[in-house]
């Protein structure tokens, strides 16, 4: 394999696929330990469709997160030091060790967040891009979000925007099964949640989300459709979350016969090895990738574990906005 663009950026899909496993893998240990507080949702399974969508993206494009979100700004190139810290509650954090899993933002790579709120991401994605196209500043937003939100009403509400206003907004709908502990089939009455696009006229992708290529692909072409004045696309991705909803609270729910099996022996890292290896990439630069990868997750959490706790005098800095000043002409 030669060192042409295209092959270096399939070297670095492989790299970030494997930072989130091993992320998410060591997250998940040293949450069973009690390190980090709070719930942990993790990714691992799902990297595919992350990786995939943010290679599409420019550097300054806006993306917004949900609860499983540690997995999004790392496929966007976020350094994993302090995303760490974040997660231990340290004072280095992204957001000072305010946030915590949960609760993640980093302006530096254009995430513009996650929350716990299910669906609250879609119309912030969609004020993003409103105010792109305010500013005609070309970028684009990207909302990732779960089969389960596709029901929420901010959602509805945040996606009716967007194409109503023409917005420069990309939808990613992770659909992994499941929302919590309930089957995505008996949650929502339609077999493709691409198909509730249609309700807002909005253009609709459906991909493979355990192939990174195929969804880089995949959301090249709806952010171009969007970049370009054209609206918001939506794509769904089919994927699947190997873990619990969140660790330790249970999966609620056996999952049917045979369903983790086969999803495991898509495995969206083992496949792309599988496909680069055929392409005639060097195994040897492949494990390479991975010793590198298990080196800085490594140091991001002995740095997240020497960081220092926040002082208790800053627990209200950032968190209220200060006042807006108020327009002269309602003064006067
Ligand atoms: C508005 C709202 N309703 C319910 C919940 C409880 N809740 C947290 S995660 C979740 C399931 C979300 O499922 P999905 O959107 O498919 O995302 P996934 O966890 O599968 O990635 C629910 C119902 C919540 N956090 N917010
Ligand atoms: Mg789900």
């Amino acid at each position: 394999m030669n060192d042409t663009p295209s092959n270096i950026r399939k070297l670095e899909k492989y790299r970030r696929m494997q930072r989130i496993r091993q992320f998410e893998d060591l997250a998940e240990s040293i949450h069973a330990q009690g390190e980090i507080p709070g719930a942990l949702h993790t990714y691992a399974g799902m990297e595919a469709s992350g990786v995939g969508s943010c290679m599409a993206l420019r550097g300054d494009d806006y993306m917004v997160g949900n609860h499983r979100s540690h997995g999004h700004p790392i496929a966007k190139g976020a350094a994993m030091r302090p995303l760490m810290a974040e997660l231990l509650g340290k004072a280095s954090g992204v957001c000072k060790g305010k946030g915590g899993s949960m609760h993640l933002s980093d302006f530096s790579i254009g995430s513009l967040g996650e929350t716990s709120i299910v669906g609250s991401g879609v119309p912030v994605a969609a004020g993003a891009a409103l105010g792109a196209k305010l500013k005609k500043t070309g970028q684009v937003a990207l909302c990732f979000f779960g089969d389960g939100a596709t029901s929420e009403g901010a959602a509805h509400e945040g996606m009716n925007l967007a194409a109503a206003w023409c917005l420069p907004a990309v939808f990613v709908c992770e659909n992994n099964l499941y929302g919590m502990s309930t089957p995505v089939g008996d949650a929502v009455p339609v077999k493709d949640l691409a198909d509730r696009a249609k309700a807002y006229a909005m253009k609709a992708i459906i991909v493979d989300g355990q192939d990174v290529d195929a969804v880089e692909q995949a959301v090249t072409e709806a952010v171009d459709h969007a970049r370009s004045g054209k609206g918001p696309v939506f794509v769904e991705t089919k994927t699947y979350r190997y873990g619990d909803h969140a660790v330790n609270m249970g999966r609620n729910l056996t999952p049917r016969q045979g369903e983790e099996e086969h999803w495991r022996s898509r495995d969206p890292l083992v496949l792309y090895r599988q496909r680069l290896e055929e392409e005639g990439v060097d195994p040897a630069v492949l494990d390479t990738i991975e010793s590198e990868t298990a080196d800085e997750v490594a140091d991001a959490i002995q740095y997240a574990r020497g960081a220092a706790y926040p002082e208790a005098e800053e627990a209200f800095d950032d968190v209220f906005t200060d006042r807006l000043p108020i327009p002269d002409h309602l003064t006067a």
